[in-house]
This record gives C-alpha cells, sequence and structure tokens, in this order.
C-alpha cells in the first residue's frame, strides 16, 4: 500500500509538473500493475464471481433497431422543459487535440496528445436518465444483462447493512465492490432500494450492450471514444477538466466527485455523497453537463492503451478487443485513487459488466 501511495504521489506531481519532470518520468520502467492506482472498477467482470453460459449472442444494436420505428416520446412539445426531455447539443466538427502528453496514469494509454478530425454529430446534454431508460423499458420490454444474471456490482459504502450481510464475495483487488444480487437499474443498491426519487440521476447497471440497445431505440448511437473527448473538452484547449485546469474555481465545484478519504469517508462537500439529479453542476462550453463525474460514461470503442501519434479522421478505436472504453470518472472519483475525472482520462470494462457508478448518454448523426 505505500508503495502504492509513492507511486501514485508520483504522477500526480508529473501530471501537474514541468516537461523536464516528464522526461525523467519517461525513462522510468513501466509499472507492472495498472490496478494498483485505480479505482478497481475495471476489475467488475462477472465471470471471476459468477458462472453464466446461457447468455443470447443476438445483437441489440439489430433487434431494437427492427422493432421500431419511433422516437421515444419524451419530451413535452412546446410546454415546459424537463430532464426527461431528449435535448442534445450541435458539436461542430473540425480539428481537436485528443490524449495528452503528459498523462496522469500511463499505464492506461492517455497518451499520446493527436491530431483528430471529426464529423459534426449531435450530442445528449445530459447522461441517461431512470426515466428515460423507463421509457424505452415500457416501449420494448427490453431485459437488461443485469437481470439476465441476477446481479450487478455496488459500491459498499452505499449499501444497506441488511444487503452487505448476505454477501460472501467481493472483488480481490478492490474490496469495496461487491456483486449484489437483485441489483440492477431500478435496484441501485439491490432489493431493498429503488429509483422512485431518483428518476432524474443517471440510469445506472446497464452493460455496454444495454446501453447500444437504448441508443439504438431512441435512433441514436454510443459516442465513439473520440468524440466523446472532444465533447468534454468544450471547445478548451489542453486542459485538464471540461471547465479549465483548476478543479474547484473560485472554491465552486463544477462535477459530482469524492470529497474526503476514498474509500472510508465521502464528505460530500459536493453536495452529493451517490449520483446527483442530471445537469446540478454547471455545464461545459458546448452545453453539455457531468461530463466528468457523477456516472461513467460507455463509448463504442474497443480498449487500447496503443495510439497513433499521427492525424486521425473520426477514428472508431481498434476492430476488436474484450473490453470497451468509458469516460469521465464517477461520484466515487478521488484524486488520491482514482483521478479519471480529466478528459483525457480513461477506463475500460467488458462489455457485460455493469455496475452502480456507470451510465452512458447517445450520440447522433441526425438531429434530434
Ligand atoms: C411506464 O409504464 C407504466 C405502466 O404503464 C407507467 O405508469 C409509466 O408512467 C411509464 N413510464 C414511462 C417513463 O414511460
Ligand atoms: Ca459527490
Ligand atoms: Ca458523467
Amino acid at each position: 500500500m505505500l508503495c502504492y501511495v509513492a507511486f501514485h504521489a508520483f504522477f500526480l506531481m508529473i501530471c501537474a509538473a514541468s516537461v523536464q519532470v516528464v522526461e525523467v518520468r519517461s525513462n522510468d520502467p513501466t509499472p507492472t500493475e495498472p490496478e494498483a492506482q485505480s479505482c478497481g472498477c475495471h476489475n467488475l467482470k462477472r465471470d471471476v464471481l459468477v458462472t453464466t453460459d446461457s447468455h443470447a449472442s443476438e445483437d441489440p444494436a439489430v433487434k431494437y433497431l427492427q422493432t421500431t420505428n419511433e422516437k421515444p416520446t419524451l419530451s413535452t412539445k412546446g410546454g415546459e422543459k424537463s430532464v426527461s426531455d431528449s435535448q442534445m447539443v450541435l458539436i461542430s466538427g473540425g480539428e481537436f487535440l485528443m490524449g495528452t502528453d503528459n498523462p496522469c496514469i500511463p499505464p492506461d494509454g492517455e497518451g499520446p496528445q493527436r491530431s483528430v478530425n471529426l464529423e459534426p454529430f449531435f450530442m445528449d446534454v445530459h447522461e441517461v436518465t431512470n426515466h428515460q431508460f423507463k421509457s424505452f423499458i415500457n416501449a420494448t420490454g427490453y431485459v437488461t444483462e443485469a437481470e439476465t444474471f441476477g446481479d450487478s456490482f455496488v459500491f459498499d459504502g452505499v449499501l444497506s447493512e441488511a444487503t452487505k450481510s448476505q454477501i460472501s464475495q467481493a472483488v480481490a483487488a478492490a474490496p469495496w465492490w461487491l456483486p449484489v444480487k437483485g441489483a440492477d437499474w431500478k435496484h441501485p443498491e439491490g432489493p431493498d432500494s429503488s429509483i422512485t426519487d431518483r428518476t432524474d440521476h443517471p440510469v445506472l447497471h446497464v452493460s455496454w450492450r444495454d446501453a447500444v440497445a437504448y441508443c439504438s431505440w431512441a435512433q441514436k448511437r454510443l459516442p465513439t471514444e473520440a468524440e466523446w473527448e472532444h465533447a468534454c473538452r468544450g471547445g478548451l484547449k489542453d486542459r485538464l477538466y471540461p471547465w479549465g485546469n483548476k478543479l474547484t474555481p473560485k472554491g465552486q465545484h463544477y462535477s459530482n466527485l469524492w470529497q474526503g478519504d476514498f474509500p472510508t469517508h465521502n464528505s460530500g462537500e459536493d453536495g452529493y455523497i451517490k449520483t446527483s439529479p442530471v445537469m446540478s453542476f454547471p455545464a461545459n462550453g458546448y452545453g453539455l453537463y457531468d461530463m466528468v463525474g457523477n456516472a461513467w460514461e460507455w463509448t463504442s470503442d474497443w480498449w487500447s492503451v496503443h495510439h497513433t501519434a499521427d492525424r486521425q479522421h473520426n477514428p472508431k478505436g481498434p476492430p476488436s478487443g474484450t473490453d470497451k472504453v468509458k469516460k469521465g470518472g464517477s461520484y466515487m472519483c478521488h484524486k488520491s485513487y482514482c483521478y479519471r475525472y480529466r478528459c483525457a482520462a480513461r477506463s475500460q470494462n467488458t462489455p457485460d459488466s455493469s455496475a452502480s457508478n456507470l451510465g452512458f448518454r447517445c450520440v447522433s448523426q441526425e438531429p434530434p
């Protein structure tokens, strides 16, 4: 543990330091334990805990596109605006700088910084909410992977004692993640929890396939990692966060993260111990909310830590892989342990993973 603390403190230093220090770092051996400085949330592979072989191989993208030609009826046209509206903003295309040459977590493949050219696209201004996801379930009868498997990963800090007492397994590298029977999008902390007072919070416990199914139904798609990162940056160049380089300018919180000590004490200084209603914090320069913090967000790309430094046009990531890229960090992220609430930061999960801090938003080439 001490070793990890020293190791991590070293990279945090680098992150805010000069070019000279970065050169020193580049001579360092590659860290052999990438999970040693992570929040452990990329270890949420269900197959290490639960065995199942009955999972459908049907592509939800195809199935749900064919079974509905309707747009979700979420908006109250001409009426009052609510967070259940499927609001999107146009993100203009063009050139942006993806990744960073000062990686805070080098094993994640945050670098090199590279020039990327994108077509314009529309993006949901907020994470898909429980209410929106409910509309999808109502319309399609879709059953999420967590419901099929019968469990999902929940951070033990949000579990009731009753639920916790029934669990005997945990993720070895990250013991605060517990597989909870009956945890799913409707029951974020297990069977004795509900979403009735959280309809405007991001939907959680959705796998990558679930997210793809929702976006297809809405006649949208998941963003590529490049699209997500371009959107995160909000028009700023080479900054850490969607709003700049300072985490809390003038003492104001710009995202729902973890204050206090991870994983033992969450002070909730930003107003929220768990997820927050979407759009509770200021939008970035593109009018997008919670791009970092609140819930992690799936992207369409397969995971790889090796990137070309060459200029790219509409990159879509590797053609295949085992994990999908997720971006933005969550309400569980603290600088000491999961400094991934930066636009260049990234992490990964297998496509069937689901957890109490992982959601998504959709994009589209067409106007909403
Ligand atoms: C889903 O269906 C139920 C039962 O018909 C209804 O009460 C609820 O309002 C619907 N929710 C959404 C978000 O469409
Ligand atoms: Ca918080
Ligand atoms: Ca988010």
